[in-house]
């Protein structure tokens, strides 16, 4: 049965035709291309390829991005309904998109050099150089700043030696932005694929987000010469700039599992009997998706007012925090409803249920964990930092 957005509030009535036209095509490329594919892709654990070539096609990857970078140079609330309609068919979907516009191709728009963004960006935008952006190290997840990670001066450039983990498209990116400390400070650099002494093993096991590739990054020795140094970044504010864009995409990705999980929902009480009467007709089940559709819309109405924030640069970063802790939680309780509401179906492939639930478990993890925003927004409202303890 085809999908419903559920939009009680008729939030997309404020979006410009621009928008809605966007978010159309992107509606039914995923009706299309990744609904009756991506089963078998979460099964088998990879991401198909030629969806790559359809987002550069539909113009969405690094979708903010001016023009003159051979980019959409569309607004923030157009790239959020990107991220809904693309969280629709499944998390690893929204992350490639992430990952692409918001982590690889933001950190060279708004650090590099006029060449670094005009020998990228314009391959990026159309999938054909593909990016990630290395962060996390083994021991150091949360809290980035003690990143061990390094950066050494020399002749013509810089040796980099360390090991990221949990890295999105680390196995398939032609270019890494690396995060490292030179002399004790955090700056950016853009290693490739190729060069000497990189590599990025993929991360085998996952029960989330399966149709995405993750990857170990390992830099033994790599030479990376000065024309791929980020200039502009320094300190953990460059990093955290490409991920206040990725958190935000979040905020509005995870309203669209939410959607998909609830529509599913509806459908299946619809159509589901027993004692005789369809489930959907006792009070239980509608009390649970009265709450799912309350919920969605809240999400849908801070999604959007935080777009339109974005897009006048009236914004500050705990405003993202709370946009993609509240929106993350929200889907991922209407996704376990949802599958209960399903029984035993809902643990099954035949609906989507399921893989949204455990998609959105590395959700609430990446980008910041749930409590990591609860103890940012703690520390705007307090003015205390309560991250690190003396013990
Ligand atoms: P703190 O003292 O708070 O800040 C250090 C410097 O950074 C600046 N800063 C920010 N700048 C811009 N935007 C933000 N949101 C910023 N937050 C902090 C800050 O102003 C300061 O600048 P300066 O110039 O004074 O030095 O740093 P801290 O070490 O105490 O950090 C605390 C904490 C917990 C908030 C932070 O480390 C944190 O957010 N941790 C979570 C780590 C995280 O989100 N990692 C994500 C990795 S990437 C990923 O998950 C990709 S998933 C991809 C996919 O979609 O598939
Ligand atoms: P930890 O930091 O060890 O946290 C463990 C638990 O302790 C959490 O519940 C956390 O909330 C809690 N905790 C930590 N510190 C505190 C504190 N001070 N007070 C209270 N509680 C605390 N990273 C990248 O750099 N690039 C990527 O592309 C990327 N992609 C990812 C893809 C997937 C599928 C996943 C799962 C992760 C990805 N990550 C990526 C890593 C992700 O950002 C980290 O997993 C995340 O930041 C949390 O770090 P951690 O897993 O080391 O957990």
């Amino acid at each position: 049965m085809a999908y419903e957005a559920l939009d009680f509030f008729d939030v997309d009535k404020m979006l410009t035709e621009e928008e809605l036209m966007l978010r159309d095509m992107v509606r039914d490329w995923v009706d299309e291309k990744v609904i009756p594919n991506i089963e078998k892709a979460y099964n088998e654990a990879y991401f198909p390829e030629e969806w790559i070539r359809d987002l550069g096609e539909m113009g969405v990857l690094g979708m903010v991005v001016p023009e003159e970078y051979g980019c959409a140079g569309m607004s923030y609330t157009a790239y959020g309904v990107v991220c809904r309609e693309l969280e629709r068919g499944d998390s690893g979907l929204r992350s490639f998109c992430s990952v692409q516009g918001s982590l690889s191709m933001h950190p060279i728009h708004k650090f590099g050099t006029e060449e670094q963004k005009h020998k990228y960006l314009p391959g990026m935008a159309t999938g054909e150089i593909i990016g990630c952006f290395g962060l996390t190290e083994p021991d150091y997840g949360s809290n980035p700043g003690g990143m061990i990670t390094k950066a050494e001066k020399v002749d013509g450039g810089y040796i980099l030696n360390g090991a990221k983990m949990w890295i999105t498209n680390g196995t398939v990116a032609d270019i890494a932005i690396v995060w490292a400390k030179l002399d004790g400070e955090i700056r950016g650099f853009i290693v490739d694929k190729d060069d000497e002494g990189f590599s990025a093993p993929e991360q085998k096991g996952k029960h989330s987000l399966r149709a995405s590739v993750t990857s170990e990054l390992v830099l033994q020795d790599v030479f990376v010469p000065d024309d791929r140094y980020l200039p502009g970044a320094k300190g953990l504010g460059g990093p955290f700039s490409c991920l206040n864009r990725a958190r935000y995409g979040i905020a509005w990705g995870s309203i669209g599992s939410a959607q998909a999980c609830f529509d599913a929902a509806k459908k299946y009480s619809l159509e589901r009997i027993q004692f005789d009467h369809p489930i959907a007709a006792y009070q239980l089940i509608q009390m649970k998706l009265a709450t799912m559709l309350r919920e969605i819309t809240k999400g849908q109405l801070l999604a959007y007012h935080l777009g339109r924030r974005v897009d006048e640069d009236d914004w500050f970063p705990e405003m993202i925090s709370l946009a993609k802790m509240n929106n993350v939680d929200i889907a991922l309780d209407i996704a376990r409803v949802a599958r209960d509401i399903h029984g035993a179906n809902g643990v099954t492939d035949e609906y989507p249920i399921m893989r949204h639930m455990n998609n959105l478990e590395s959700v609430k993890t990446y980008e910041g964990t749930h409590d990591i925003h609860n103890l940012i927004l703690a520390r705007h409202i307090t003015g205390i930092q309560s991250f690190t303890r003396k013990l």
